[in-house]
Order: C-alpha cells, then sequence, then structure tokens
C-alpha cells in the first residue's frame, strides 16, 4: 500500500463552500443526494480536473449544474469520481449514491447499531457516504435533509441547528432539516436516526446565551444518564472559566449506541458516543467507570473548540487537536477531583501504554512524517505523549505565557485548519521564546532516558548533578539530537523539608524548572546547607525514563517526606520495582525472591497514614503490573518469571500485614448512599487494594472475607473488585460468583462485558481452553467492538502470562481471531493485533512463537490496509 508523506502535503485545487445533503434512510438502500457548491482555487488552472475520493460507492446520479454528466465527462470507481474538465466558474456537482446500512460491518460511514441509523466519519468515513474532498482543511457549512420511516427512526439528527420537519405527503416518512453555521470538515459531519429516548436539561452560557442540551438513548435507559449530564454541564462551565470558551450553537446533543469502533467522536453539535462512556448507575457502573465517562464527555465536548473550531490542516497534524485536547480534559478532572491523584493516574497510563509503544516496532512521533492507514495513529502518542508535550510547553514557559499563547491561538487560528508549526508559533510569540528545540518533541519518537549522578560535597557546600540524556533508536529515526527537557527538582533535606539553596549553574533555569537542553550537563547547586536527597522529575515533568544513583534507603525517605506527591508515589513505585526485577532475575534461576522487610514496612506506613487521601493510599499500594516490570526489564522478558516474582511480594506483603491491612479494610466506611465522588470513590479504591492483598494471603486465607465482600455489595465498584479477586485468586466459590454476576446483570451488556473480562485476564493455565469456549457463548459476538475487546482485547493486553504463553497459543488465538474479524471490521482487528508491539523485548522461545504467528497474519491474501500495516510495521 502507498505511504502518504507530510512533505508531499499540497492544498486540494478546488474548494467546497456548501454541501446540501438529501438522506433517504432505508436499512438496505438509503440514497444519499449530495450538492456540492464547488469552487477553484487561487492557482489552479481552468479545466484541472475535480478528483474526489470514495471508498466503497455505488453511484446512481451525478449532474453538473443541473445537467446530466455525459459519459465521457467523468471517471468513477466505488473509490474515486474524476470530473474531467470541470468550469472554470464557481459549479454546482450533484452526486447521487446508494448505500446498505445493514451491510456495513466495518463501523464507518453510515451504518446501523441496534436499529439505529448511525455515521463515523473521522478520519475518512464520508467517502463511504459520498464522493467528496475527505480531507480536513476542506472546509463547508452543511445541510442535511434526513428522510426516514416516522415509525422506525422517530428521531432524526443532525449537525447544528434544527430547521426545518415534516411530513412526506402520502407516504409513511417524514423528514428533518439540520443546518450548522460553522464551515467544518466532512470527518465531523454525522447523522443519526432511529427510536431513541431522550434526556433533556439546558445550559446557560457565561453571556447568557441558553442551549438545550440532549442524551439520546436506547429506551430504558434514560435514567442511567444522569452523571453524563452533569458531566457535560460541568464541562461546559470549565471551558469558558479555565479557557474563556463558550458553546456556539443552541443545541447540543450527544447519543449512545452499543456498536462503536472507539470511545466516542465530536462531530459538530451531534457527539456520537460508545455507551460505554456515557450510561452508568451504581449497580452497572465502577468508580473508573464514572470517572472515564467524565473525562471523555469533556473531551469531546472541548473538541468544540480544539479541533472542531480549530481544526487540523492534515492527518499528520492529529495531535494539534488530540493531544491538546486529552490535556485540556485532564486538567478538567484535575479540577474536579484531586490533582496528585489525577496525575498519578494519567502517569501510569502513560507508562502502561506509551511507553511500550515507544519502545517497540510500532514506535512513531508524536506528529508522524508518514502513513499508510492513519485510523492506526490515534495511538497513546498521539493522544498521551501529546498531551505531556503541551503539558511540558506550560512547564516550560510558566503559566502566565501559556495562557497568553493559547488565547492568541484561539484569536488566530479560529475557523482554520492548521498545523503545530502555527501551534507553537503562538507560544513563541507569547514567550519570547525560541522554540526551535522543543518542536522535537513533536519529531523524535522514542523515550528519552535521563540519567541523574548527584553528589554532595560539604566542603564547598555544592551539590553537583551530572545529568545525560540519550533517546533511544526508534523505526526509521536511528539517530537522535537532544530533546529540550524540563525536569523539575527540589532539595529535600533531612526533616523532610525543601533545603533552600543558592544558585543554580550549568544549565538554564524557571523556577525550580531545570531545562535540560544539551547530552550532558554538569550542574552545580550552590550553598547548599546539608546533604540533600533530590527529588527528580517532580510531577512528571517530562515523558522521561528517569535513572539516578539514589539507593532504596533514599528513595523511601523520599516515599515518606517529599512534598510532590508524584514523587512520593514515583520513590515507592521505583523501589517496588527494582525489588520485582530482581525477584524476577531470580525467578528464572528458578530462587525464590529475596524478601524486602523494608518495602513492606513502607507499604505498611502508607496504609495506616491517616493525613494522606484514601485514594492516594491506593495507588501507593499498588504494585506495578506485570506489563510495566516487563517494559522496565526491557529485554528478553520471561512473563512467567515476572509473574512469580509478582505474586511472590503481593502474597509476603499480604502475609505479613495480614492482620493490619484486614484492621483497615474493616475500619473504612465509604458512606451510606452510594455516590460516585472522588472522596467516596477513594475509600472504596483503598479497601479494595487492601482486600486484594487479602485475597492473595496464603491459601486463600481471607477468602470468606472477599466472598462476603462480593455477595454484600450494593454497588459495582465492590463488586467487580471482589469478582476479579475471587477468580483471579483462584478462590473456592469462584464459579459460583461468576454465575451470580452473570444473572444479576444478563441485560446490561455494559456489565457482561466486565463478566468477559474478569475471566480473560485470570493468569491461569486453562485460561485460553476457556476464553475459546466462551467466543461460543450465546452472549458472545464478533460484531460488537465492545464484546471483543472485553474478551479477546484484555487477553491480549491483559494477560501477560497466558498471552505470551511459552507454546505459542496465546499468540496463536489471537492472529487467528485477527484474521476472522479483519473481513468484518479491520480497525478493531488492526487495534488487536498491535497487543504484539512488544514481542521483540521477549525471551528468544517466545519471541520465535510470536514472530511465527505475525508471520501467518503477513502471509494471508487481501488483508485489510489496517492490518497489512500493522503486521509489516511490527515485523520490519
Ligand atoms: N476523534 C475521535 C477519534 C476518531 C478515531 C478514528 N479512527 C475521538 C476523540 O479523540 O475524541
Ligand atoms: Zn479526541
Amino acid at each position: 500500500p502507498a505511504e502518504i508523506r507530510l512533505e508531499d502535503y499540497r492544498p486540494s485545487a478546488y474548494a467546497i463552500d456548501k454541501v446540501d445533503l438529501d438522506i433517504r434512510l432505508a436499512p438496505k438502500a438509503a440514497k444519499v443526494r449530495a450538492r456540492l457548491s464547488v469552487n477553484r482555487r487561487d492557482g489552479t488552472a481552468p479545466g484541472t480536473p475535480l478528483v474526489l475520493d470514495g471508498d466503497d460507492l455505488k453511484l446512481v446520479g451525478l449532474k453538473l449544474d443541473d445537467v446530466v454528466l455525459g459519459a465521457d465527462a467523468f471517471e468513477a470507481t466505488p473509490d474515486r469520481l474524476e470530473i474531467v474538465a470541470p468550469p472554470a466558474d464557481p459549479f454546482m456537482l450533484e452526486i447521487v449514491t446508494e448505500l446498505d446500512p445493514d451491510a456495513n460491518s466495518k463501523l464507518m460511514g453510515l451504518y446501523r447499531s441496534s436499529d439505529t441509523y448511525c455515521t463515523q466519519c473521522e478520519a475518512e468515513g464520508f467517502r463511504r457516504i459520498t464522493y467528496f474532498l475527505d480531507r480536513p482543511d476542506v472546509l463547508s457549512v452543511y445541510t442535511t435533509r434526513i428522510e426516514a420511516r416516522r415509525t422506525e427512526a422517530p428521531v432524526l439528527l443532525g449537525n447544528g441547528n434544527l430547521t426545518a420537519t415534516g411530513d412526506v405527503p402520502g407516504t409513511d416518512r417524514h423528514f428533518a432539516v439540520w443546518h450548522d453555521p460553522h464551515p467544518k470538515p466532512s470527518y465531523l459531519f454525522a447523522m443519526v436516526a432511529g427510536d431513541l429516548a431522550l434526556v433533556e436539561d439546558s445550559f446557560t452560557t457565561a453571556s447568557g446565551r441558553e442551549v438545550k442540551l440532549g442524551i439520546y438513548v436506547e429506551h430504558g435507559n434514560e435514567e442511567r444518564c444522569g452523571w453524563a449530564m452533569d458531566c457535560l454541564k460541568r464541562s461546559m462551565r470549565w471551558d469558558e472559566e479555565a479557557f474563556g470558551l463558550e458553546y456556539d450553537l443552541d443545541v447540543f446533543n450527544i447519543v449512545a449506541v452499543s456498536d462503536f469502533n472507539m470511545g466516542a467522536m465530536e462531530n459538530k453539535g451531534l457527539n456520537i458516543f460508545n455507551d460505554k462512556y456515557v450510561l452508568a448507575d451504581p449497580d452497572t457502573a465502577t468508580d473508573q467507570d464514572y470517572a472515564n465517562i467524565e473525562g471523555v464527555i469533556a473531551h469531546e465536548y472541548f473538541h468544540n473548540w480544539t479541533g472542531n473550531r480549530i481544526t487540523c490542516r492534515d492527518w499528520f497534524q492529529l495531535c494539534l487537536k488530540e493531544g491538546l485536547t486529552v490535556f485540556r480534559d485532564q486538567e478538567f478532572s484535575s479540577d474536579q477531583r484531586s490533582r496528585p491523584v489525577k496525575r498519578i493516574s494519567d502517569v501510569r497510563l502513560l507508562k502502561s501504554h506509551q511507553f511500550p509503544e515507544d519502545a517497540g516496532p510500532l514506535a512513531h512521533p508524536v506528529r508522524p512524517r508518514l502513513y499508510q492507514e492513519i485510523n492506526n495513529f490515534y495511538t497513546a502518542t498521539v493522544y498521551e505523549k501529546g498531551a505531556e508535550v503541551v503539558r511540558m510547553l506550560k512547564t516550560f514557559l510558566g503559566d502566565e505565557a501559556f495562557a497568553a499563547g493559547m488565547a492568541l491561538y484561539f484569536r488566530r487560528h479560529d475557523g482554520e485548519a492548521t498545523t503545530i508549526e502555527a501551534f507553537l508559533s503562538c507560544f513563541a510569540e507569547s514567550s519570547g521564546q525560541d522554540l526551535t528545540q522543543f518542536a522535537l518533541w513533536y519529531e523524535q519518537a522514542g523515550t528519552p532516558v535521563i540519567d541523574v549522578d548527584s553528589r554532595y560535597d560539604a566542603g564547598t557546600r555544592q551539590f553537583v548533578m551530572h545529568i545525560r540524556q540519550q533517546v533511544p533508536p526508534t523505526p526509521r529515526q536511528p539517530e537522535k539530537q537532544p530533546m529540550a527537557i524540563p525536569l523539575r527538582i527540589g532539595l529535600v533535606g533531612p526533616n523532610g523539608e525543601d533545603l533552600e539553596y543558592g544558585g543554580i549553574g550549568g544549565v538554564d533555569v524557571e523556577g525550580d524548572v531545570l531545562r535540560i537542553a544539551e547530552a550532558e550537563h554538569k550542574i552545580v547547586i550552590s550553598d547548599v546547607a546539608v546533604k540533600p536527597i533530590p527529588s527528580l522529575l517532580r510531577n512528571f515533568s517530562a515523558p522521561v525514563l528517569l535513572e539516578s544513583n539514589l539507593g532504596e534507603d533514599d528513595l523511601l525517605f523520599l516515599a515518606r517526606h517529599d512534598r510532590d506527591p508524584f514523587n512520593r508515589w514515583q520513590a515507592l513505585q521505583t523501589v517496588a520495582l527494582q525489588a520485582l526485577i530482581a525477584g524476577a532475575s531470580a525467578a528464572v534461576e528458578g530462587r525464590t525472591p529475596d524478601a524486602d522487610p523494608q518495602l513492606i514496612e513502607a507499604f505498611a506506613s502508607v496504609a495506616g497514614d491517616e493525613s494522606l487521601d484514601p485514594a492516594f493510599r491506593a495507588l501507593a499500594l499498588q504494585l506495578p503490573g506485570e506489563a510495566d516490570i516487563a517494559r522496565e526489564i526491557g529485554s528478553d522478558v520471561d512473563p512467567d518469571a515476572v509473574a512469580a516474582a509478582r505474586n511472590h511480594l503481593r502474597r509476603t506483603t499480604a502475609d505479613s500485614l495480614r492482620s493490619t491491612f484486614r484492621r483497615q479494610f474493616e475500619a473504612l466506611r465509604d458512606g451510606e448512599n452510594y455516590s460516585p465522588s472522588a472522596a467516596q470513590a477513594g475509600i472504596r479504591a483503598l479497601r479494595n487494594t487492601l482486600l486484594e492483598y487479602l485475597a492473595h494471603a496464603t491459601g486463600g486465607a481471607e477468602g470468606d472475607l472477599v466472598r462476603k465482600h462480593f455477595e454484600a455489595a450494593d454497588n459495582m465498584t465492590d463488586r467487580y473488585a471482589a469478582l476479579n479477586m475471587i477468580v483471579h485468586a483462584g478462590l473456592e466459590g469462584r464459579d459460583a460468583a461468576l454465575s451470580r454476576f452473570y444473572d444479576r446483570h444478563r441485560n446490561h451488556a455494559l456489565a457482561i462485558d466486565k463478566w468477559f473480562t474478569v475471566q480473560a485476564t485470570a493468569g491461569h493455565a486453562d485460561t485460553l481452553d476457556k476464553i475459546r469456549a466462551l467466543t461460543a457463548h450465546p452472549a458472545f459476538s464478533f460484531g460488537n467492538p465492545n464484546r471483543v475487546r472485553a474478551l479477546i482485547g484484555a487477553f491480549a493486553t491483559g494477560n501477560q502470562t497466558q498471552f505470551n504463553r511459552i507454546d505459542g497459543a496465546g499468540f496463536d488465538f489471537v492472529a487467528d481471531t485477527v484474521l476472522a474479524l479483519d473481513e468484518r471490521n479491520p480497525q478493531v482487528a488492526a487495534r488487536l493485533l498491535s497487543a504484539f508491539r512488544s514481542w521483540r523485548a521477549l525471551e528468544p522461545v517466545r519471541r520465535a512463537a510470536a514472530e511465527r504467528a505475525l508471520r501467518k497474519v503477513e502471509a494471508k491474501q487481501n488483508l485489510s490496509r489496517d492490518v497489512q500495516d500493522i503486521v509489516s510495521r511490527s515485523l520490519q
């Protein structure tokens, strides 16, 4: 397949100022008449052919200025429509296509999900509806008439404001006309039609305009929309307060559908959501689900400005909207909840998802320079690392210059399709700084490694730090330049307080941030009264891997005293990680890992420290995951040894702290009535973390307590946590608990997804057989992306020992599933295949087995571009 390159970008020869759509819906033969107002752009020679994109289209009518086009005036295939010699002056092109929404299993373009017609156009789905210049720099004003049988689809929704409705005389059909005054790219087009229930509310903007808010769901789900609506209103208020950005239409609608390739989509004025990110009640949604809904509702809403009002010039600039919008939703959630807890959770996600991506064959820059299939670039690198880059900009420039740069960006580029360069220019101007080196964050893939070697000289009262940075080679980028890295630091004195110091030499400084710019720095901090322990990379000021000469005692001191909560958490994690890595090497050699009484003592102290937020204590007690340990080991990984080390540390901690943890578990109370508030959720998180240790105490000694927690749970958070413990620790009563859970929730698809996931993620030798059997369960379907991700996705990404089985059966199963799925839904198949991204870091036997599975995928004929792209990059 062809590679698309950033340097080949050229504006389109024609513009399309207006799009008038008339969509006549029917399950198997929907007709779309598109009337496009086409203009030749300045610089385009008269008569230049107009070439429109298509994908799997059936053309049934074509007129130019209302005259039917002769056969020699155009060329049409399902993938392309060329008007050979268009008029020099503006003209109207009318295209009629016929679609089969029921047959659309790719869930791109127009399709039906549980009898509801809906669309998904990002990145290149609009071309599955009509022929178009389907690229983000072609902005048009859309008017959409939607027509359907009234009984089949009483609700008809489009982008923008509703301008007309009515019956089609003499038929059982009706229509609605929607007009969106804001010019937008085709990827933001959407329509929905179906028999849906409406939950209504309203919002008054800062300038006093009334906006009607609607959430549309399947009948019966109305009661589960309250949280999403609350999140939406808080998001709207927050964007006004934090960024001065107001909503710009009379209505804002959200539709929840159950078959969706990803989380949600920010279509102008008509967001379409995976119902997983809308529906919640205490009985079916966990605290994590509530937090995710808050984040995703906010994210899609914030796109209205970062993405929709200001969009991307081309898909290489995807992080312009995604990284920035993730940064904004993270800031929103930090303001709604505990900022440190949110930061720790975000960094955990970054390290477990983005770092492995950056360390493997699928590594790519935050702004890629080439792609084969753009849908494969909606990655943790573009999203999460992209958000870190924006946060670093703020750290580098300070709050004021950052805010001024954002304001300039909104002022200068509103209504445009723009680039990362334009974005950065706003900050260069607002701060007066040169951001040339900083821009490397968008260009160079790979996680920089920073090595800090420091020592104190009592004679000179100097604290000297040797800092070296290195960016590892990544695909097509063997050589790297040094990066601009903001390193936030503090010097912690013997009493736990930050020490004062004189000056900092050898590096540029902004407040407590060292601006690392060279491959090596020798930094001298003067007038330091006593030997400090340096707290490095506070608040995770840059997405880097930090190595230092701090010992376990230093780290445990920081874990207890650092005034930076992030580094308190990080210090304990680092100690645990080092113990686990040592444990894994011991396991490889067949030895029992050494106990680390100091670490266990530190866990005890954090668990019982009531001056700390329970949510923080829960995070501090959670051991690094198996995948995180594997990533840190980096090469020749034996996942069974990693799991053995982790299980051993968990068990010895549980055994030695059993009575303390039990007492703490019983003393904590989350409140009479369930609320998803951060405070209550934090208490539940701590209780469940303590209980998880107890569940893994030797011999299932605390099985009764766990079973009681499961039975007594009055909310999904506790019930699902307990079920995980029962199943994963192999406690007695496992089958009974699974069937009780299933029976209770059989009518709630999102809860049944959890039932599949808990079984898929059990690290047991018989898990793969069980998963195979579950694919034949009546509730399983390869057509529903949530279900596929819940069972097979969860296995491939969340079950290190069984996916990476030494006999290769886990790899073969996932590879076969990818091949079967590819014919139905390439996007979901390609995403599943990317679970192989760390295969080269495995020990040789597993590595060979993974390669065989990948080769088998590669050898299949007629792979989709999506899967073809992932498999070829994985093997490169
Ligand atoms: N912009 C969409 C993602 C579209 C993915 C296309 N394969 C959701 C979001 O990031 O808000
Ligand atoms: Zn987004």
